[in-house]
């Protein structure tokens, strides 16, 4: 018997003889480079005797579900990535075609397999022996998307030999806690993938033999931390894919916490005072004082020094603390500036009462806001103070005093109490 296949319009022409009836494929599907996320169709087509079946496998198992001709796959993930193949058959035999591959171009950075491209990854093996362990470049961890926890890309230990370690490490800075998934496939009990912080003879955590994803996570003290995966074997035997897998690694900075808050302080014009600031937290951090909640151009430091104070430096102080994790705003700290009085000789008003003025003496000028932290007093001893309500009142930067009762007394002396 001949048949003749014909395929449709976006495919070549294509002509089969059919010796018997059994599939015969045509068309063969075909290799493939696929970007994540995309939208895949394998084709298959065979000439034969109907009704003909068709079973799709990826590296050789059977997809369930996947029995048409052709076999569409969406949202193109890493765990799509690999060797397909279809097997047709019919009531008079099967058949089966080429294997198509479809690959992912593999973005070969490690940090972004690993979901931590805000740190720096290095990879290296060695040789154990008695002595230094002898280093090499081969056998180094890289990344690939075949096993992955987030079906995208994972990093995976170099091919080694016994006695051989291949080592993945970056550098993080404490305080903060760090999250991370792996697993792996190898000799149970004797070839390990181990995660060392620091110290290379103790172990934080260890995996042997065939695992599933695992999550660890591990509290990080404060300072430079070397963090390290290592797959170690011992020296024999190998079972399993003989590897380990590391996948999206989050190092999370403790944000900052303020155990000295600045203090409020009096002080006269003309000195100096410091604010200081006492923060615990990961590096970097950073530091923006503020006045009355206004950010202060430059004021960027633990230590905010005011020098050569003036009544305009009064106020309120605080600073907002940063890093990465977030932000934090100590308590408000009072700054008084005390400035000395200079009192004017006193007129006498047509009435009899005493008028005179009162100014910083620096010269500077006074704000209406000011005079509510004055108190006029008087006395006629020096000894005993009173105050003196309503008396005082604002003018062109100064203090203006009436002292209505004036005329009730031979001497009477004055002052002005700032609080
Ligand atoms: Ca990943
Ligand atoms: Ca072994």
């Amino acid at each position: 018997m001949v048949a003749i296949a014909v395929g449709g319009s976006e495919y070549a022409f294509c002509v089969a003889a059919i010796g018997n009836g059994a599939p015969a494929i045509t068309i063969h599907p075909a290799s493939q480079f696929v970007s994540k996320g995309q939208t895949v169709r394998l084709h298959v087509r065979a000439a034969g005797v109907q009704p003909m079946f068709y079973q799709w496998q990826l590296e050789g198992v059977n997809i369930a579900g996947a029995t048409n001709a052709d076999l569409v796959i969406t949202n193109m993930r890493g765990k799509d990535a690999g060797n397909y193949r279809a097997i047709v058959f019919n009531a008079l035999g099967a058949a089966t075609s080429r294997v198509a591959t479809l690959t992912i171009p593999v973005n070969t950075n490690l940090a972004v397999a690993l979901n931590a491209t805000n740190l720096v990854w290095d990879s290296w093996s060695a040789t154990n022996r008695a002595g230094a362990p002898q280093i090499t470049t081969a056998g180094v961890w890289f990344a690939q998307t075949y096993v992955t926890h987030d079906d995208d890309a994972a990093a995976q230990s170099g091919a080694i030999g016994h006695n051989q370690q291949s080592v993945l490490q970056t550098t993080v800075t404490g305080p903060g806690t760090l999250t991370f998934w792996w697993r792996v496939s190898s000799e149970l009990g004797y070839d390990f993938l181990r995660f060392y912080v620091d110290n290379f003879t103790q172990p934080v955590a260890g995996i042997s033999g065939e695992t599933d994803w695992q999550q660890v996570t591990v509290p990080i003290t404060e300072g430079s931390h070397l963090l390290r995966w290592v797959y170690m074997k011992d020296g024999s035997i190998s079972t399993g894919q003989d590897a380990g897998w590391v996948d999206e690694v989050v190092f999370v900075p403790n944000p900052p916490v303020i155990g000295q808050h600045p203090s409020s302080v009096v002080a006269p014009a003309g000195n100096s005072v410091s604010f200081v600031v006492g923060v615990t937290g990961a590096q970097p951090l950073t530091y923006q004082w503020l006045k009355n909640g206004t950010n202060l151009p430059g004021a960027n430091s633990p230590v905010l020094e005011l020098l050569n104070l003036t009544r305009r430096d009064a106020g309120t102080y605080a600073v907002m603390v940063c890093n990465p994790s977030g932000c934090v705003t100590s308590s408000n700290a009072v700054l008084t500036v005390l400035v000395p009085q200079r009192l004017s000789a006193p007129a006498v008003a047509p009435d009899g009462s005493f008028v005179f003025t009162s100014g910083d003496a620096h010269s500077g000028l006074l704000l209406p806001e000011d005079v509510a932290r004055f108190d006029v007093q008087a006395s006629t001893d020096l000894i005993d103070w009173a105050n003196l309500p309503g008396v005082l009142e604002y003018t062109n930067g100064m203090l203006r005093i009436r002292d209505p009762w004036a005329t009730n007394y031979a001497v009477r002396f004055y002052r002005l109490v700032e609080r």
